[in-house]
């Protein structure tokens, strides 16, 4: 391999050979237990993290059979995500490139809030420091450059599902199941979906809504009628899976936009004098509820990066906006 570029992932690969692969999970457990002998300060680590989501609702008293192997795959999550980050200290700081809005960008900073990743968020105002100076520069790694993009050293990757898909992998949110792998991957999809349908109505340029009036109409039509059926679905899953994330026990990337849709769609309700689009979801009520309270997450809550306007100061949601 002399004169080849290095790929920075191979690093990774090589801490969880064939890992990624494995649909057991009782292999998984075995491998936990490896682990936890090799570094037994981890125990009281992930047992204090978890202590923390139990106390805060976040992860319910289970007492069913197979409490063990849910409690099991939680530690998995947990110590896939201090490789992830044991892999981001040896490579750098991973970048997380957007617009100073919430946009796309609002779940991937939640995600990487979520990990305890230390990372660059890198909040664009001017349009020129990003057409003119960083897309050309980051054009030469990646000719699909976009926002939002993450840089982990050499790598950059765009389109906002791509980029979960590739923190998911890197600290361990994408699913620790075939199944969960599965259904995240639809949610991931069906979320951009529900995002593109709101993103037609709130910005002016996509010419479906050429007033503030018109927005008004069209966004309420939008949550009174489109966004119940996502809704549905939403719950439905949530239901059949047992909650308390969509996947079922574990946390994984669609997770953090599907909340932030959700509450994306709070802030239109709200701005409209609606009553919010959730009532009578109660799993989704729930998810959302919870999901604020993840102990992890509170730095994220209380910083100006949630305070962001949703969309750009073009779009119609902007407040005040005629
Ligand atoms: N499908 C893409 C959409 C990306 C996109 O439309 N980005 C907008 C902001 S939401 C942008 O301004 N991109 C900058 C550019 O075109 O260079 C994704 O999911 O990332």
């Amino acid at each position: 391999m002399s004169g080849a570029p290095e790929d920075p992932m191979q690093d990774s690969e090589a801490i969880e050979p064939q890992k990624r692969q494995q649909n057991n999970e009782d292999f998984a457990l075995e491998d936990i237990l490896a682990q936890l002998r090799k570094n037994p300060a981890l125990i009281l680590k992930v047992q204090s993290v978890l202590d923390a989501e139990a106390s805060q609702g976040v992860v319910q008293e289970d007492t069913t059979p197979d409490n063990g192997k849910r409690i099991g795959l939680r530690w998995m999550e947990f110590l896939r995500r201090e490789q992830g980050i044991a892999q981001m200290r040896k490579r750098g700081r991973i970048t997380v490139g957007y617009w100073k809005i919430r946009g796309l960008g609002a779940p991937l900073r939640m995600l990487l809030e979520y990990v305890g990743a230390v990372y660059t968020d890198k909040p664009y105002v001017e349009p020129d420091t990003w057409f003119q100076q960083d897309k050309p520069k980051l054009g030469k790694k990646n000719p699909l450059v976009n926002l939002p993009y993450i840089q982990d050293g050499d790598i950059v990757v765009c389109q906002t599902n791509a980029c979960l898909q590739y923190l998911g992998d890197r600290f361990g949110l994408s699913g620790e199941t075939s199944e969960a792998r599965r259904l995240n991957v639809q949610m991931l999809c069906e979320t951009y979906d529900l995002r593109n349908d709101a993103i037609e109505l709130v910005y002016p340029h996509k010419e479906r809504c050429r007033t503030r009036d018109e927005y008004k109409t069209k966004m309420t039509n939008h949550i009174k009628k489109s966004l119940q059926a996502y809704y549905e679905k939403l719950e439905k899953l949530y239901m059949k899976q047992g909650g308390p994330y969509l996947a079922g026990r574990q946390i994984c990337t669609a997770d953090f936009h599907v909340w932030e849709l959700l509450d994306q769609h709070e802030a239109y309700a709200k701005s409209l004098c609606l009553p919010s689009p959730m009532e009578g979801y109660t799993k989704l009520q729930g998810f959302y509820a919870a999901f604020r309270h993840i102990p992890q997450l509170k730095p994220y809550f209380k910083s100006e990066k949630y305070t962001l306007e949703c969309n750009g100061g073009q779009s119609w949601s902007w407040p005040n906006v005629q």
